[in-house]
């Protein structure tokens, strides 16, 4: 069960961020809204949210997952692969020791993105990507192992269209997976129920298990069907903004 979320609103320069994504420009009142929307939403699950403010000398900082790595046991922070975004780990350190008496951090060289970390129980999936290397990944998983936690690389590098592992896997719990059609036959899915996304909804795949919810993108029926058939009680929310900036809906939060 998560009880707390930590969520920064997007800033007025959010346009100014990194993105690959050729969708336009996003409009900032819209973002502003589709982050209300999407802070209520994570509140109806039953979350007290730490709402941190808006900050202009980061316009990537709003995608707060990934800066930090939560687990049972302890914070991970995160060193970010994009140098536009390293500040943005000493400007959410402060909030997390609020809450987590141990701190482990990824150090120089090791780059680590947080949306490149999947958790799946006592398992973490580690992406390698472009923003994520493998001196990150390597010294994540020492961390992890210490905490008595498992977990296996998955190189991303390869596959286009995400730009983290989590923009193409999410964990609903229940041993099961939802995974894309590119990253389907990586090693290390066996053992679990896979929930296939049909490309045309590939940015769905970003979607959130919380307490007795699943945060879905809106737009995708399919994955949306398949979800309330499983018996998940699916909650819709408009990102096309977030979108814009290659965001999904994991990355605007650090849940715990
Ligand atoms: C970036 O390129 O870093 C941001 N514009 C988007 C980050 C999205 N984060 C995530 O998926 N965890």
């Amino acid at each position: 069960m998560f009880k707390h979320a930590v969520v920064r609103p997007p800033a007025a320069n959010f346009a100014a961020g990194l993105t690959t994504a050729d969708l336009g420009a996003p409009f900032y009142a819209k973002a502003v809204e589709q982050h209300q929307r999407y802070c209520e939403a994570l509140q109806h699950c039953g979350l007290a949210l730490t709402k941190l403010e808006a900050d202009p000398d980061y316009p990537d900082s709003t995608f707060v997952e990934d800066t930090a790595i939560l687990t049972d046991r302890c914070a991970i922070l995160t060193r970010p692969g994009a140098v536009s975004r390293s500040g943005e780990v000493a400007i959410i350190k402060d909030t997390l020791a609020r809450f987590y008496p141990k701190i482990h951090a990824i150090t120089s060289p090791g780059t680590v993105d947080g949306g490149d970390i999947c958790e799946s129980d006592d398992h973490y999936f580690i992406g390698i990507s472009q923003r994520t290397n493998q001196e990150g990944a390597r010294q994540l998983a020492g961390i992890l192992a210490q905490e008595g936690y498992t977990s296996t690389s998955i190189d991303i590098r390869g596959i286009k269209g995400i730009l983290h592992l989590k923009s193409g896997l999410s964990n609903l719990g229940d041993n099961r997976l939802v995974v894309i059609g590119a990253l389907a036959d990586q090693a290390g899915f066996e053992g679990y129920d896979i929930l296939h996304v049909e490309p045309a909804e590939n940015y769905a795949a970003n979607c959130v298990r919380v307490n007795d919810h699943v945060l879905l993108a809106a737009g995708y029926p399919v994955l949306q069907t398949s979800l309330s058939k499983l018996g998940y009680s699916v909650i819709t929310l408009e990102m096309s903004e977030f979108q814009k900036m290659d965001g999904g809906l994991s990355c605007l939060s650090l849940r715990f």
